[in-house]
């Protein structure tokens, strides 16, 4: 017998085959946390359910405050990371998590709340062609609940916007996230901007295609591994520190 669209009883076989639903994992991601609160937020950032990610983000930020669950959705996007890489999730599943983590980011940000006197102006931007903002949107957050104004230019920015917006609001740092090994080399190149127009802050560069070595190969170049780092940073350069002190401080590399 031919069997028409009326026969179906169950159409998750075909819901997954088009990406609309998420195949049962060939590997299941590792737990993060042995808190069972803390591990519902990672294993929603990983199944990229939103409602999870919300709903456990909610309890934990009011039982363990607000960095604890950014600190888990990062721990959730590395297992989403090496799913990616060992072929098990394909680009829709990581949009799905990382709309997902961005949830518990948004409401862990506004747990955090922040300072209304602005202590300085930091320029952030994911480099030219670069669209992974994950990274840098959890140091934005970080950034702006410790009481400095934030500017942040969103992904895929032309160098020459960085300089114009570092110029145009007196910044006292500008940072860079970039994920691809083709976008990175836009950093050097913001540093060149802010040097041709007489702006002497440091340029912070962060993100998995970035290294330390090559950060401190330009001038201006911090390099910064995680995110966290971003506050002080900011308070840093917002004291005066030149970028030369500041890559003596945070980097190996001189
Ligand atoms: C999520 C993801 C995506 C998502 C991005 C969603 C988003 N809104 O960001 C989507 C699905 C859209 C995507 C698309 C693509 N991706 Co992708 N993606 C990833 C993945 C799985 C995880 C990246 C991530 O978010 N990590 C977690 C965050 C938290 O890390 P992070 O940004 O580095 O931030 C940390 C630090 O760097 C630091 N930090 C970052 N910024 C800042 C700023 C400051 C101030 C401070 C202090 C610190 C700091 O703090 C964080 C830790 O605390 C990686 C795989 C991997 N192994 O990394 C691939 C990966 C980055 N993607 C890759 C590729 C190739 C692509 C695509 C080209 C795929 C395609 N064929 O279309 C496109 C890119 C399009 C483009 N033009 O950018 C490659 C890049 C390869 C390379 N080396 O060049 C990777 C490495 C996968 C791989 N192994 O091939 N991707």
């Amino acid at each position: 017998m031919i069997k028409t669209v009326n026969d179906l009883t169950d159409f998750d076989p075909i819901f997954i085959r088009y990406d609309i639903k998420i195949a049962p994992k060939k590997r299941a991601a590792s737990d993060v946390s042995t808190d069972p609160a803390l591990q519902a937020i990672a294993k929603g950032v990983v199944e990229g359910d939103e409602d999870m990610v919300a709903e456990a983000s909610k309890a934990a930020i009011a039982s363990k405050g607000p960095q604890t669950v950014i600190d888990t959705l990062i721990l959730g996007m590395a297992e989403v990371s090496k799913l990616w890489d060992d072929g098990v999730y394909y680009l829709p599943q990581v949009i799905l998590s990382s709309d997902a983590l961005m949830v518990g980011l948004n409401m862990a940000e506004e747990a955090l709340g922040s300072a209304v006197v602005k202590k300085g102006t930091v320029v952030m931007h994911c480099a030219h062609g670069d669209i992974h903002d994950i990274g840098k949107n959890v140091a934005a957050a970080l950034i702006r609940a410790n009481g400095y104004k934030v500017i942040d230019l969103g992904s895929d920015v032309p160098e020459e916007t960085v300089v114009k917006a570092a110029k145009d609001n007196k910044a006292d740092l500008v940072t860079g996230t970039a994920l691809m090994t083709t976008t990175m080399s836009a950093f050097h190149r913001v540093a060149e901007g802010l040097t041709k127009e007489g702006i002497n802050i440091p340029v912070v560069a962060s993100g998995g295609a970035v290294s330390e070595e090559w950060v401190t190969s330009w001038d201006r170049g911090v390099y910064a591994t995680f995110a966290k780092q971003g506050p002080e940073m900011a308070g840093d350069a917002a004291s005066g520190m030149s970028w030369e002190d500041m890559r003596a401080k945070w980097n190996l590399v001189l």
